[in-house]
């Protein structure tokens, strides 16, 4: 364990709705939606101003629409959020070599390999903090961050979610574990609704009641490995070091035939193999995959990678193999296919996620999906004018999709640097709106 509060760790604040709010004037200080906008669509997340009614992430769009009418449902940018997710990566690793991004928006910071030395006491903690914050604003052109600084990944942790939105705080040494005693066991790493739900069974509700459960009884609800990580973890035993290039792991497996397949029957077979191979090995890592990736290399030697992001981190067979199945049938795959690979990456370890939740059916996971994106060398096919898409028109200049229907889009007429902007009409096909890429 550290004896100065070393540990950083960065979250921007309702990440997709904040960058969506930076872009679209009219919609600052409003209730802003992200996600699926279909039938089965799920909300990634929501401003703050949404959340006042309920909104939360995972929740499915139609009850969000129930809860709050009132506000903007928008479509992913992901090009948007990339980019402000390398901005704020950039500003960590100018602080220090060791960074260790979680997800786009979220990363832990080793403070003690700072690259200029760090003052622990409290004032010069406060003084980092603040500057932080602001490189990050500047950096990103808006965007918030809340800050925890404590003397371990967990701690740190929980110390940005109290601070959270927009603030900061800092766990000194030793205050650990008053600090933990009072809060829900769910707080822990590793315990999701599904742990969650058995401790409840047995009386354990808060952190202290880990503490003082015998190891025995957790055992058997949980397992030996899992109650000791538990009680080391409510103990605020933590020596999890930072790990920099954990983000760019990924797993993946792919084969190349000596004649072009076309047969869906034969693609589905290989796909499979090849996601149990890549469950195999993310198993034996004890790794769990947010993105499910696969690769095609058609008969005319173009490559393409389409990938899906799941809500929740996977390890499952069943699951990679049923998302990548699904990607495939986007594919045109009839000329024939000569490589076919599948990749699992945005890998987090069992700490970060539920336990003991994955009981839960394939098809639940697939239908879990934040959103399908071409990953690489080739361009999404442009398909209707989802909301909240960025768009040009020749003679208006730049906006975003406001909204479409009955062979009209509405644009409204702003972007990140122009005051809230008139909105304008126009045909479905008028050749003068284009969309673009996030400016
Ligand atoms: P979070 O940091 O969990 O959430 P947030 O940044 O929106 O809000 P907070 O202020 O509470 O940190 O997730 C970061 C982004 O990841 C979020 O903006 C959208 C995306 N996301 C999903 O797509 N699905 C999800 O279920 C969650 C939790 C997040
Ligand atoms: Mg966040």
């Amino acid at each position: 364990m550290r004896r100065e509060a070393s540990l950083l760790h960065l979250d921007l604040d309702a990440f997709f709705a904040s960058v969506e709010q930076r872009d679209k004037p009219s919609l600052r200080g409003k209730p802003v939606i992200v996600g699926g906008l279909g039938q089965r669509g799920v909300v990634a997340t929501a401003s703050y101003e949404a959340r006042v009614f309920g909104v939360r992430s995972a929740m499915p769009t139609h009850e969000a629409r129930r809860r709050c009418p009132q506000a903007a449902f928008l479509t992913g940018r992901f090009g948007a959020y990339h980019t402000a997710s390398r901005q704020v990566m950039d500003v960590l690793r100018r602080l220090s070599p060791l960074v260790e991004p979680l997800s786009l928006d979220e990363a832990f910071v080793d403070l003690r390999a700072a690259n200029q030395g760090v003052d622990f006491s409290r004032p010069g903690l406060i003084l980092l903090i603040k500057e932080l914050k602001d490189e990050v604003r500047t950096a990103t052109h808006g965007l918030t961050a809340s800050i925890g600084v404590a003397t371990s990944k967990f701690i740190a942790k929980v110390a940005t979610e109290l601070a959270k939105p927009d603030g900061w705080s800092i766990i000194e040494p030793g205050h650990e574990l008053e600090l933990l005693r009072p809060m829900q066991v769910g707080v822990i790493p590793g315990v999701g609704p599904v742990t969650q739900e058995k401790l409840h069974r047995i009386g354990i509700h808060t952190v202290a009641d880990v503490q003082s459960c015998a190891f025995d009884e957790l055992a058997q609800v949980i397992g030996k490995t899992h109650a000791q990580a538990l009680i080391d973890l409510a103990y605020a035993r933590d020596d999890r070091p930072v790990e920099p290039d954990r983000e760019t792991k990924s797993i993946s497996v792919e084969d190349t035939f000596d004649s072009d397949l076309v047969s869906r029957q034969e693609l589905t077979a290989i796909l499979l193999r090849d996601a149990r191979q890549v469950a195999a090995r993310l198993q034996a890592a004890g790794l769990f995959a947010h993105t499910v990736t696969i690769k095609v290399r058609l008969h005319d030697f173009s490559t393409l990678t389409r990938s899906r992001t799941l809500l929740n981190a996977t390890d499952r067979p069943d699951v990679i193999g049923s998302v990548a199945i699904s990607l495939l049938t986007a594919v045109d795959a009839t000329g024939g296919v000569r490589l076919l690979g599948v990749g699992a990456s945005g890998l987090t370890d069992v700490l970060q996620e539920d336990l003991f939740a994955a009981d839960r059916s394939a098809e639940n996971q697939a239908e879990d999906a934040v959103e399908d994106h071409p990953t690489s060398d080739d361009q999404p096919a442009p398909q209707g004018w989802p909301t909240g898409l960025d768009v040009e028109h020749d003679h208006h200049g730049r906006g975003w999709v406001w909204g479409s229907g009955l062979g009209r889009v509405t644009v409204r007429f702003e972007t990140r640097d122009t005051p809230p902007g008139p909105v304008r009409t126009f045909a479905a096909d008028d050749p003068a709106l284009h969309r673009i890429d996030p400016p």
